[in-house]
């Protein structure tokens, strides 16, 4: 749908290497709407809640240490397909693996330091919101619609 919502994540490598400029600009010229942001140092207990899915991975521990060690960005973003053109702009997991062109295929080498997070579904966009803007997203219309979907 065209009010599809995806909650994206600079982490705490992107915000150090000075990518949120960059990152932001790549979701405003796609055509997306931002509806909420803000930078926040978050705990280890809410990071473990984000993450709860993958708490039985060995890489786990480490996740959440470095998810932890400073602030992130978090924005939701909403438009035509959101969630799965947000995925497609992050790239693969893996640096390794992901296409130059994407996010991580421009800026990141390591699956440990790739920069930023995109919801995986519509499901997990609605809970990944929830968790992090329980206040609630912001509200508002441009006059683009008309330019950017038929
Ligand atoms: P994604 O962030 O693409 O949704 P994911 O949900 O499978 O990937 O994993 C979440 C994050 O965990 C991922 O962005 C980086 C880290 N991670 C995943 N697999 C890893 C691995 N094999 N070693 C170290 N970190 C890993
Ligand atoms: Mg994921």
């Amino acid at each position: 749908s065209i009010k599809e919502q995806t909650y994206i994540m600079i982490k705490p490598d992107g915000v150090q290497r000075g990518l949120v400029g960059p990152i932001i600009s790549r979701f405003e010229a796609r055509g997306f709407k931002l509806v909420a942001l803000k930078l926040v140092h978050a705990t280890p207990e809410h990071l473990q809640k984000h993450y709860e899915d993958l708490k039985e991975k060995s890489f786990f521990p480490g996740l959440i240490k470095y998810m932890a060690s400073g602030p992130v960005v978090a924005m939701v973003w909403e438009g035509l397909d959101a969630v799965k053109t947000g995925r497609v702009m992050l790239g693969a997991t893996n640096p390794l693996a992901s296409a130059p062109g994407t996010i991580r295929g421009d800026y990141a080498l390591a699956v440990g330091r790739n920069i930023c997070h995109g919801s995986d579904s519509v499901d997990s966009a609605k809970k990944e919101i929830a968790l992090w803007f329980p206040e609630g997203i912001v509200q508002y219309n441009t006059l683009l619609a008309p330019m950017i979907f038929e």
